[in-house]
């Protein structure tokens, strides 16, 4: 039995690759120093796992941007414009993810429920692939010359067709599926040429295989294995999924001719053991065990890790552990989180730690528990330490959620009589302009939050500069002429980060980084324990705005779906009480607003979708608390209280009667990209209140003018009564530049008054 991994963290101890890419596309690295760079940091990370004693690596997992871009130029699929856009290869590879001056990049959205974001291929009916191992070889070859066994991984083919979306001008019902038996030739070259490098075993992932998809995959997988598998100059194939249980796919797996599979039995993917015994297991054929979770921080419970796997060396010809998943999902390092309490640090496990759980499990099976005696008696200590601690457990929370009834979660008045009431005290005109929450976060803000860090500006020297902001954002909007403002949050870097630093429950890391997407990073806080407010988190600038102005200004909050989500959760509880607390304690928040005379509440649930479970099952079990929680955060106010919320990253069509079952009196959205399908999407679903689908796309530098905007607010209108529509951008503004925000906002006020002035009843 051998410890391995699937992946590891790309960005190095200080991310050192996101600095030295942006160096790079800003002119002050050349292409040379860049992959030297690279270079280096796979090759430390190696040596962090020799000296863990992992003795097998996965390699090609590392990226200068996505692993799902490097999939997608390995098989040649290079959309014309990005050939067309750049000199050099590496700028073509860069022109995919990040578009130049001339063209639009490659769309990107999350990788299954992870936080992380691939990049989304294109394809077409005429798709012409051809294979570059270049990557795969040179990463291959490195990681044995440095000693290891090497097991080369790619995304596999299955998977990168269904990942991918149809080319544009492809029709949108194309199906990149249909050219798998185009691309299984170009997969079987590149096996081959790892072949000819040397490696025996290369990994093909295939994460799909965990969502209910349609029978015809299952079909195609057959085929894609069967085919990849009759070649005769091939390395053995190891097949990876993770996330859920394989289902259906174990038996067509089981049955192919790979040589061995990676499975996760880890949360919601832990019933693939009893699936796996069912079957008879897997004769003849390797395993490598998914039984450390990699996408969670906690430490893992190892004697209940060496219990699967006893369970697992007997259905197996050959067994080795490796965490679920690649850890790219984790931050690298506990030690680094000096400002941890260590008692609590104990608790946790980041990459360079589940490398070593790993490690020790694949030791008591070779060699007996007794050889990791110490390992297993901490291990323990922790775990139990954690369970008994009063960091996790907090009486009154735990009372005051026992008795949370189904009226707290339920607005006492029926949307009617809001409506009227909010009417009456707003007083606001139709066709109502609004922003999402944040304003452009300008350079002076960066600076000042940074020398408040160094200790050059002082706390009170720091809120003058935000008052400051506030009263400049109030100022504009107020000139600019929206009707509902906000306060701009110049006081907030990441939201989440922000309000997890005010309640009690949650962790904050000063260096777990974990990859979003590219070069950016987020550092997500920690739910360690239950969840309460000490003191009220945002009254005190909201109120600051509110006196400013005699317009309504907005209090923003973000929802209890999107506190979790963004973060990393426990795993000793259902999530549904996690979001619980939270919800309680932004319901009070939301109580302390309305006391200072706040009218208009927002609770933003961007996440709203993305905790959503990959199997379908669980999906209404899943929207039934998720959306309970928004409604207990926010159901404690006066029906003259308007409740407003934010989603974005479209593909709403699934959770839209989630939407629904919220209850916010209006709702804004994104829309802008996709031409109003979001309107049309809810007209369609007969979504009865208000709704603002975005009219200006903050996503883009581009100044929309005031006649596109006053187009898509009739398109908009086709959908939406007059009554009941809304106009605002479809984001926050915090990415853009003042230059940007500033004319986009003025032309998306003329263009409501406009269309406003062309209505029955005006004014
Ligand atoms: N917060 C958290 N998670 C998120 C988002 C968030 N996940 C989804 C989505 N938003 C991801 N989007 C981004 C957008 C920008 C950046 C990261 C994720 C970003 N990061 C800075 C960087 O890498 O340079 C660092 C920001 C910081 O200093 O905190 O630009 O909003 N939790
Ligand atoms: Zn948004």
């Amino acid at each position: 039995v051998r410890p391995t991994l699937h992946g590891y963290p790309r960005q190095g101890p200080r991310r050192e690759l996101k600095k030295a890419t942006e160096s790079y596309w800003a002119g002050h690295l050349d292409a040379g120093q860049l992959l030297e760079t690279a270079a280096a940091l796979r090759a430390a990370a190696r040596e962090e796992l020799r000296e863990a004693g992992i003795t097998e690596v996965a390699t090609g997992d590392f990226s200068l941007y996505d692993h799902v871009l490097d999939t997608a130029w390995a098989v040649g699929a290079v959309p014309e414009r990005h050939r067309a856009a750049a000199g050099t290869e590496l700028d073509v590879y860069f022109a995919m993810a990040r578009g130049t001056a001339q063209v639009p990049p490659l769309e990107m959205t999350k990788w299954f429920d992870t936080n992380y974001h691939y990049l989304v291929p294109e394809l077409g009916p005429d798709a012409v692939f051809a294979p570059d191992s270049r990557k795969q070889v040179t990463e291959f070859r490195e990681a044995r010359e440095a000693g290891f066994t090497a097991r080369p991984v790619l995304l596999g083919p299955v998977s990168f067709l269904l990942l991918a979306k149809p080319a544009p001008g492809a029709g949108a019902d194309f199906e990149p599926l249909t050219l798998l038996d185009r691309l299984l030739p170009v997969y079987a070259s590149l096996l081959a040429d790892l072949r000819a490098a040397g490696a025996d075993w290369v990994q093909l992932d295939e994460p799909v295989l965990v969502q209910d998809r349609p029978r015809s995959v299952l079909g195609a997988t057959a085929r894609a294995y069967r085919e990849l598998g009759a070649a005769t100059d091939r390395p053995k194939l190891l097949v990876a999924s993770y996330f859920d249980r394989l289902g259906d796919a174990l038996p067509v797996l089981a049955q192919s001719p790979v040589e061995g599979l990676a499975m996760d039995f880890t949360g919601p993917a832990a019933a693939n053991l009893d699936a796996l015994a069912a079957l008879g297991g897997l004769p003849g054929k390797r395993l490598i065990a998914g039984v450390v979770d990699g996408r969670n921080v906690w430490a893992a419970d190892l004697e209940r890790a060496l219990s699967t796997l006893a369970t697992l060396l007997g259905l197996v010809e050959r067994l080795d552990v490796a965490p679920s998943c690649s850890l790219l999902h984790v931050p690298l390092d506990v030690a680094a989180e000096r400002d941890l309490d260590p008692q609590v640090a104990r608790w946790l496990s980041f990459a360079r730690q589940k490398t070593a759980e790993v490690a020790t499990l694949a030791r008591a099976l070779s060699e007996g528990r007794e050889a990791v005696a110490p390992q297993l008696a901490a291990n323990r200590a922790a775990l139990t330490a954690r369970a008994g601690s009063a960091l996790t457990r907090d009486a009154a929370v735990r009372e005051r959620c026992a008795a949370v009834t189904a009226a707290d979660a339920r607005r006492p008045q029926p949307y009617a009589e809001r409506t009227a009431a909010q009417r009456a005290r707003l007083g606001l005109p139709p066709l109502p302009t609004t922003t999402i929450g944040s304003f452009p976060q300008t350079a002076e803000l960066r600076r000042a939050r940074a020398e408040l860090r160094a200790g050059k500006l002082t706390a009170d020297g720091y809120r003058e500069r935000i008052a400051a902001e506030i009263r400049e954002v109030i100022a504009f909007q107020e000139k600019a002429g929206l009707d509902v403002l906000v306060h701009g949050e110049p006081e907030r870097n990441d939201m989440v980060q922000h309000f997890a630093e005010r309640l009690n429950g949650y962790l904050a890391t000063r260096h777990g980084w974990v990859q979003s997407y590219g070069t950016r990073y987020v550092r997500p806080p920690i739910l360690a324990g239950d969840v309460s407010r000490p003191a009220p988190m945002t009254v005190e600038w909201t109120g600051y705005a509110q006196s400013l102005t005699r317009r309504p200004v907005k209090g923003m909050l973000t929802g209890p779906v999107t506190m979790l989500s963004w973060s990393f959760v426990r795993d000793d509880q259902p999530l549904a009480e996690t979001a619980r607390q939270v919800a309680l304690a932004l319901r009070d928040e939301v109580a302390d607003l309305e006391a200072a005379g706040t009218a208009v509440i927002q609770v933003d649930e961007p996440a709203l979708r993305e905790l959503l479970p990959l199997r379908a099952p669980a999906r209404p079990g899943y929207l039934e608390w998720a959306t309970e929680a928004f409604r207990l955060a926010t159901s404690g106010v006066r029906a003259d209280t308007q409740i407003h919320t934010h989603m974005c990253y479209a593909e709403f069509g699934e959770i839209l009667p989630g939407i629904e079952a919220l209850d916010a009196d209006v709702i804004s959205l994104e829309a802008a990209r996709s031409r109003m399908a979001v309107a049309d999407e809810l007209a369609t679903a007969g979504y009865p209140r208000e709704a603002g689908p975005g009219v200006y796309d903050i996503h883009s530098p581009r100044v929309p003018s005031v006649e596109e905007v006053a187009a898509l607010l009739r398109h908009a209108l086709r959908a939406v009564p007059a009554e009941r529509l809304w106009v605002n951008p479809d984001c926050g503004l915090k990415t853009r530049s003042p230059e940007e925000a500033g004319p986009a906002l003025e032309n998306l006020v003329t263009a409501a008054r406009q269309v406003r002035s062309t209505l029955p009843h005006s004014g």
